[in-house]
């Protein structure tokens, strides 16, 4: 996987919505230039079940029609039954290794780190990229390990260079430029975008800001 693929990764589930179609903040957020969208369905009044892999294959298609990889978070079996781009997992969900006998080669897996030990674990393991977080507070995640701060995301980028890595936890448009001076990919975010009544609009001004950061060339 590339590294600009991870520039604007945008992760979702139905209940980060307070009551907002889901359908439409994706579309919204994928015509603001997102550049991965990850279905993270979690917490109380989660879908599952056959509504859930109903509305996976409707993030699924409309990631096609933008041509933005779909990862699920988790939930390995879907995502080999829907054929999902990407799988995304936690340091709880089991051993690397075990996860790519089940999915294939082909299959990106991601994986949520929190230090620099974890991140090259993950490294040699053949993750595909690496979440690095939680990088500030977050309002989003309750479970969160303590906040990691931008070193870690230097000292990560300086020792893996070749890996792509996305910052995570309370990132803003303010705060994007920091994370990517730092080392990291790109951003991922949940409520910098569905928290925001104009998802579309949210999403462009992210990705300018990490385009403006990684380049040095205002878009
Ligand atoms: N993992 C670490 S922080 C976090 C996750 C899933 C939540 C990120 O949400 P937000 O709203 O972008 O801070
Ligand atoms: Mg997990």
């Amino acid at each position: 996987m590339d590294k600009q693929t991870v520039n604007l990764y945008f992760i979702m589930g139905t209940v980060n919505l307070a009551g907002r179609d889901p359908l439409h903040v994706l579309e919204e957020a994928l015509k603001g230039g997102v550049t991965s969208f990850q279905l993270r369905e979690k917490g109380p009044g989660a879908l599952t079940g056959e509504e859930l892999k109903a509305f996976a294959l409707a993030c699924q298609q409309l990631c096609e029609q933008y041509s933005v990889p779909f990862i699920v978070n988790d939930d390995i079996d879907l995502a080999i039954e829907i054929a999902a781009d990407g799988i995304h997992i936690g340091q709880e969900d089991g051993y690397i290794s075990v996860v790519r006998d089940k999915v294939g080669p082909d299959m990106l897996i991601g994986v949520s780190t929190h230090s620099v030990t974890e991140a090259i674990a993950a490294a040699d393991a053949g993750a595909d990229y690496i979440g690095l977080g939680p990088v500030y507070e977050t309002q989003t995640k309750t479970d969160t390990q303590p906040v990691i701060g931008i070193e870690t995301i230097r000292e990560v980028a300086s020792l893996l260079p070749g890996l792509p890595i996305v910052a995570i936890g309370g990132i803003s448009e303010r705060r994007a430029g920091a994370v990517i001076k730092a080392g990291a990919s790109g951003v991922a975010v949940i409520s910098a975008i569905s928290g925001e009544e104009d998802a579309g609009e949210a999403a462009s001004r992210l990705k300018g800001a990490v385009l403006l950061s990684l380049t040095g060339i205002e878009m």
